[in-house]
């Protein structure tokens, strides 16, 4: 035994040498090799476990516990340590360094000799020497993976165990270990225990403490970071996930520099003197635009210098502006009683592109007696103020009369510069044709309750063939309103008056020279009674309001049988305002309504750069022009659809360099191609949000023309996906779907449809954060009548396309929810083709009988349930984005939900399941009765079932085929089919206990 004892001790001098290595997430709250002194564990009895006292080169006392009793009897030797504190984790590990004595090597055979040890815990709020064993946990019976023999000590081969085992939930203050031999040879070399914790963090400017992780080792303790000094948080707190592993997962949020504020080497540091931060989106602070200064440090804006000035709506890196000059080359054409004016642009915008010209018109006194103002006769087409093109039309001024019109321009800050003359061009006219003279005298005729009649002498003075007459009336005292009428012939019966009340009548007549001057005003009375000749115009009035009311009636019943929902209320309301449009045009509709509510005044709403005549302003508006000078190309990282896409190093003055990707235009381009290439420059500039890719600016002043956006370190997801097959932890890839929504749900609130949304058009970060990129197809589908087809790629993406789009164009953030269930399928199968190999019609033959993709492998049910929401037939059932983002958050909040994987039977690998979507998660509906028998082609019976009280699917599978009948399906056909339905249906419920989903 003695000899026994000295070998292992041998192997424990070795063991010595080998150097801990300590893991920098891991705090020890016990480790037996750097107790210096006297460990103080107790042994019972006293002959079981021996504690050797030895030393290693460095005299560092080893403490080493020894039993081997092999030969003996009922051993049961028990060691337990001193009590231990958890500091407050729930979750601790005991690392064991331990030899043990193979059994069949011992000179005496086996004889009662064990080859394992068992290990225990007693959790206690103080403590407690009574070390009864009673109160005991064990953790686990402890074995050694090798066990030495005699010839391991002749060869001095080692033959060291180690073992971890975790211990958890713990609730207490602290804990004794226990180790019982029951006649094994072991000698217990080191016992570490540990806990493992994510370290203190400073990500993206916020701070995350020390975090000791759940006591589940599933869990995720979410913890809100604090932004440092002088910043704060983007959009949302930043949060982060502490894993049972001690490592941080999944960013949400993050901390940006205040605005005055710029990030540099992970610090806030303030703007200097003349630059200025606005925007918490914008990176960096930049360089006061021309003609404004910021004199202190930390500015947020920059103010105007003298005699140049800003408006509210003016972006903040626009210069400050002032009045415009006035218009050039006024030029006029006079057409009869209508003059064109027409003008160039004045030579000084004042440096804004709102140029507005205003025009007064005078009329020139007969004699040179002064200036009258035109009245209010005198029409301007389009208007008089506030036109945007340099031309008008002035019509219905009097025939052979001096004019004399003041030309002004205005832009958005002529108001603010009080001390600024206005400028004017005057053009003086002459019209050259005389108009009728007024008509003298005009008399009543018959009177009713309701009527008048009325006649008139042609005017003395026609001055041409009199083409017809116009008579203008209202109710005496009430000119603010009045009524014309027209007539060829010098009488007419005035209809639709009130009894007994005074009326004001004028007429004038036109000529080929336009019209003549209004004759005075003449009062007539309508009549208390009904004459012969009002009771006719009465009858035919009744008939109308008949004819009326029935056609009233007709559409407010074909408008309830139809079946028509509030909603279709409010557009009949919009129809009766003026807005048909808004229900006719689709992308009138876009503008209106928006995520199905009105969009009001304020809310920052996607401009399409068609709105710009010039596209070249629609860039410049929505894009920063970057001198070439300030890029280096330095590299090819692929090949785009108009030149290659390279990355290098953007300086730009007074901000820190930054690498960006650029996209360039290959020689030899069409100004079509520019046009389209510059494109998507002036929708991503329009963006700004952390999920959707920044464009820095373009290059159009030199060539090649070039659009820089931020550079994205591991480029499209599907390219990522593929190459990092199987590499990411479920949480990490939820995480990388909930910036796309996130993306995604930016653009829909900005009413923006993507219509391309697919892994291969998104892009990947160093820190994982995906950016949805590629802008540029929209608009060839939205012209292109055969774009359905042949869009830039060769083909419309079906695959990812919602068929309501494939058939009929039907464009809508719903249909991007759709892509959206497709890239979710791309990314849990990472990077897997979409329907592998099947062809483009097979594919919408199959989506159209309502086949959808299988669950990829080893995805979670709840994202599984998600993805066929997505990709629900009808479009208005499927989640918004905003609802993504909340069920995908609430997801990384529970990762426990995320366990249940989805059923082998959905993951068909040639085959596609049938659309029966969500069983049980928060985004499923359950289905109607109605839609139950629309599914199965018998919804003509949904009203009879509501009325025989058979309202819930629950309700219809308890029915039989008796009550089938009485509910009034009579043909017995239709009885079969519903019966097998309702069959299916109880097989589901009992299989899935949930209600039945669509
Ligand atoms: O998959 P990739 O490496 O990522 O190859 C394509 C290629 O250019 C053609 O589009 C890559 N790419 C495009 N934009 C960027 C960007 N902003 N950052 C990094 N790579 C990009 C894309």
């Amino acid at each position: 035994m003695t000899c026994l004892v000295a070998s292992v001790l041998l192997l424990i001098l070795f063991f010595m040498c080998i150097s801990v290595v300590q893991h920098f997430d891991t705090l020890n709250l016990l480790d037996s090799r750097s107790v210096m002194g006297d460990l103080g564990w107790v042994a019972y009895p006293k002959n079981g476990w021996e504690e050797i006292g030895e030393v290693d080169e460095d005299y560092a006392p080893i403490h080493t516990y020894q039993v081997c009793r092999v030969m003996e009897q009922n051993q049961n030797n028990w060691l337990h340590t001193n009590w231990i504190l958890t500091e407050g984790a729930q979750r601790v590990y005991i690392e064991l360094k331990f030899t043990l004595r193979d059994c069949n090597s011992l000179p005496g055979g086996v004889g009662t000799c064990k080859e394992t040890f068992n290990m225990y815990y007693y959790e206690t709020d103080e403590e407690d020497r009574a070390m009864k064993e009673s109160r005991y946990i064990k953790v686990d019976t402890i074995a050694a993976d090798e066990s030495f023999t005699e010839l391991d000590l002749g060869d001095r081969v080692m033959k060291l165990n180690t073992e971890v085992r975790d211990l958890g939930p713990l609730s207490r203050k602290g804990f004794y270990l226990a180790f019982q031999d029951l006649g094994a040879c072991i000698a217990l070399v080191s016992v570490r225990v540990f806990y493992k914790r994510c370290p203190f963090l400073v990500k993206s400017l916020a701070e995350f403490p020390d975090t000791i992780p759940g006591s589940e080792a599933s869990q995720l303790v979410e913890v809100v970071g604090h932004c440092i000094n002088n910043s704060m948080p983007l959009y949302e707190p930043p949060r982060m996930h502490c894993s049972a592993d001690g490592e941080w997962l999944v960013p949400i949020g993050k901390c940006v520099c205040k605005p005055g504020f710029e990030e540099m080497s992970g610090y806030c540091q303030v703007c200097k003197v003349g630059f200025y931060r606005s925007q918490l989106e914008s990176s960096a602070c930049s360089k006061c635009p021309p003609h404004s200064v910021a004199r202190q440090t930390g500015a947020t804006s920059c103010s105007c210098e003298d005699e140049y000035h800003k408006i509210d709506s003016d972006p903040p890196n626009m210069a400050c502006t002032r009045p415009p000059s006035a218009p050039r080359n006024a030029i006029s054409n006079v057409n009869e009683t209508s003059v064109f004016l027409e003008w160039s642009i004045p030579m000084e915008t004042g440096g804004r592109k709102d140029v507005r010209y205003n025009i007064l018109c005078s009329r020139v006194l007969p004699d040179g007696r002064g200036l009258e103002e035109c009245g209010p006769n005198v029409r301007f087409l389009p208007r008089r103020v506030g036109l945007s093109n340099t031309s008008v039309m002035v019509a219905d001024l009097q025939s052979h009369t001096n004019y004399s019109f003041l030309l002004e321009a205005v832009n958005g800050v002529s108001e603010m510069a009080k001390d600024y003359t206005k400028q004017y061009v005057t053009l003086n006219v002459t019209t050259n044709q005389a108009a009728p003279s007024p008509v003298s005298v005009v008399r009543k005729g018959y009177t009713g309750k309701s009527s008048i009649g009325l006649s008139w002498a042609e005017p003395d003075r026609p001055n041409g063939i009199i083409l017809e007459y116009e008579i203008k009336y209202f109710e005496k005292e009430q000119d603010s309103s009045y009524t014309i009428i027209k007539s060829k012939e010098t009488e007419m019966v005035v209809e639709g008056l009130k009894a007994s009340s005074v009326y004001i009548f004028q007429v004038r007549a036109r000529t080929s020279a336009g019209y003549g001057a209004f004759s005075r005003r003449f009062e007539f009375q309508t009549s208390p009674y009904l004459t012969a000749t009002s009771e006719r115009a009465q009858a035919s009035i009744i008939a109308v309001a008949i004819t009326l009311a029935l056609v009233l009636l007709a559409v407010v019943a074909g408008f309830l049988l139809s079946g028509r929902s509030c909603c279709n209320h409010i557009h009949v309301y919009l129809v009766r305002c003026g807005y048909s449009k808004a229900k006719q045009d689709p992308e009138e509709e876009k503008m209106h309504f928006h995520n199905g509510h009105i969009k009001f005044p304020g809310v920052r709403t996607y401009i399409d750069p068609l709105t710009y005549e010039d596209p070249n302003q629609a860039v410049h508006e929505f894009a920063q022009e970057i001198d070439v000078s300030f890029i280096s190309i330095e590299r090819i990282i692929g090949a785009g659809e108009f030149g290659e896409v390279c990355c290098g190093p953007l300086r730009l003055p007074g901000k820190r360099e930054i690498q960006v990707a650029i996209k360039t235009l290959k020689a030899g381009y069409t100004e079509q191609q520019r046009r389209d290439f510059l494109w998507e420059a002036s929708i991503m500039g329009q963006f700004n949000h952390p999920n959707i890719i920044r464009l820095e600016g373009v290059v159009t002043k030199s060539k090649p023309v070039m659009i820089i956006t931020e550079y994205m370190e591991n480029g499209s997801l599907d390219t990522f996906l593929k190459k990092n097959d199987g590499q990411f932890t479920v949480i990490q890839l939820v995480g990388m779907l909930r910036g796309i929504a996130s993306g995604m749900r930016y653009l829909s609130d900005m009413g923006y449809v993507h219509r391309d949304l697919a892994a291969r058009n998104i892009l990947v970060n160093s820190n994982l954060v995906c950016k949805v990129s590629d802008f540029g197809l929209s608009r060839v589908l939205e012209d292109d009548a055969e774009a359905a087809y042949t869009t830039r790629g060769g083909k419309i993406p079906i695959r990812w396309t919602a068929p309501e789009a494939i058939a009929y164009r039907k464009f809508t953030s719903a249909s991007d929810v759709w892509s959206y269930g497709i890239v979710m399928w791309e990314v849990m199968s990472y990077g897997e083709r979409p329907y592998w190999e099947m062809s483009n019609q097979d594919v919408i033959k199959a989506v159209e009988e309502n086949y959808r993709l299988p669950g990829p492998m080893d995805c979670p049910e709840a994202l599984y349930h998600l993805m066929m929401d997505c990709w629900q037939r009808e479009r208005t059932n499927r989640p918004k984005f905003d609802e993504i983002v909340c069920l995908l958050d609430k997801l990384i909040r529970n990762p426990s939900s995320l366990k249940k994987l989805v059923n082998s039977s959905h993951r068909v690998s040639n085959l596609l399941v049938e659309h029966a979507s969500a069983e049980g998660d928060c985004s499923a509906r359950t289905k109607s009765v109605g839609e139950w028998l629309d599914s199965i082609k018998m919804g003509r019976y949904t009203e009879l079932f509501v009325e025989g009280g058979y309202s819930s699917l629950e309700m219809v599978t308890q029915m039989t085929s008796e009550d089938l009948r009485r509910v009034g399906v009579n043909l017995a056909g239709h009885q079969k089919k519903i019966i097998t339905s309702i069959q299916e249906m109880r097989v589901h419920m009992n299989n899935t206990n949930s209600p039945i989903n669509i």
